[in-house]
């Protein structure tokens, strides 16, 4: 509600989540804060992520790098999907060059028992970021985000990351009542931490089932979908689009948009025109592979201008990567990129 009066409300990136007419189509990356800018590199030295995250200047810092360097569309906070489970009383790191580490992996109901919900007052440090950067941000929407249930189980079942997701998908199907009560948990400590952002003042809300796409659609709609689907529809009044994203997602594109997202998320592998037409009359956002920086800019070109034609046939498209920036990525060609998505696409 309170959305509704603030200065970012006429900015393309929101005007293209609500599918309304923009003079050009917004572009901002997922991961674009991060290891690609030497900026970040810079004042992360010698400070762990997870303590970054919990440092309100440093956050709203290395969140406002893109912005100034790339011109993008929206900012995203800077933050981790773990950052609320650790706030939830579970022992992690994050680890350089890995990611998150569980000290504990969950794995019994007596686990499950332990996660305990979240209040503001665990994650004080996030209201106070949002705040700041709001301020800062002037016209520029702030988009606040979380972990999907799935994703998030993932990480706690594992102990790190996965390729397989095997012990996740092994405690789903041997235990399904647990798993429907660690992923109703998580539910609840995701929709805490989104309302505390939401209260702060960001502008949207991107909830990252990152790997989702690891399912079929049959055990994504019986083990996945009522969990994402509570968080995104508990939101439904809050007066912000809210965005679901996930990779390798294109069986599931249609159940993900019924999850209750103003916005889909598509990685490279579906063409926008395709994926339009599976969400439901939904925006889209993706979806340029982030390898195609690699290529020589008459192929990004290229590219490019194949992804904005693509997400024509969708009522609004928010220009985005296919996945998160690359950390060897060069800078410079992001910032290019921004410029070609703003001239290519202006109406
Ligand atoms: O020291 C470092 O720089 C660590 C690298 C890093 C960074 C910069 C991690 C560890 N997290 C982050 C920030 C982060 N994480 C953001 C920042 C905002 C921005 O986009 O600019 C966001 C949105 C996330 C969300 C996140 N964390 C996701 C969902 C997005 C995605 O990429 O799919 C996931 C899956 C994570 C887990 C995670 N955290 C960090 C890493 C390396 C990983 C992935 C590990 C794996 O492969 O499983």
């Amino acid at each position: 509600m309170q959305a509704m009066t603030r200065e970012t409300e006429g900015s393309a990136f929101l005007r293209a989540c609500r599918g309304e007419p923009v003079p050009y189509t917004p572009v901002w990356f997922m991961r674009q804060a991060g290891r690609s800018l030497p900026e970040y590199r810079r004042v992360r030295e010698g400070i762990g992520m997870l303590e970054s995250c919990r440092r309100p200047e440093l956050v709203c810092e290395i969140t406002l790098q893109p912005v100034r360097r790339h011109r993008v569309d929206a900012a995203i906070l800077f933050s981790d999907i773990v950052v609320p489970v650790a706030a939830a009383g579970v022992e992690l790191d994050i680890v350089p060059g890995t990611g998150p580490v569980i000290a504990e992996p969950v794995r019994t109901a007596a686990d499950v028992e332990r996660l305990r919900p979240i209040d503001g007052a665990d994650v004080s440090y996030v209201d106070e970021a949002v705040r700041l950067l709001v301020k800062e941000l002037g016209p520029t929407p702030l988009i606040g985000f979380a972990g999907a249930p799935f994703t998030l189980a993932s990480y706690l079942v594992e102990g790190g990351p996965s390729r397989t997701h095997a012990k996740t998908k092994a405690f789903m199907y041997q235990a399904p009542q647990v798993w429907h009560a660690l992923c109703a948990r998580l539910a609840e400590i995701t929709l805490a931490f989104l309302r505390v952002q939401v209260a702060a003042g960001v502008s949207a809300v991107q909830l990252f089932d990152s790997w989702a796409g690891a399912l079929s659609e049959r055990d994504y709609r019986r083990f996945v979908l009522p969990h994402s689907s509570h968080v995104l529809s508990s939101l439904a009044d809050a007066g912000v689009p809210r965005i679901h994203f996930g990779v390798g997602t294109a069986p599931l594109l249609t159940a993900m948009g019924e999850a209750g997202a103003d916005v889909v998320g598509v990685d490279w592998r579906t063409p926008l025109d395709q994926a339009a037409g599976r969400v439901g009359g939904r925006a889209v956002q993706g979806n340029l592979d982030p390898c195609v920086v690699f290529a020589p800019w008459d192929v990004i070109e290229d590219e490019v201008r194949r992804v904005l034609a693509d997400g024509r046939s969708a009522p609004g498209h928010v220009f985005n990567l296919g996945h998160g920036v690359l950390p060897e990525t060069d800078a410079e060609v992001l910032t290019r990129i921004v410029d070609l998505v703003h001239t290519a696409s202006a109406r």
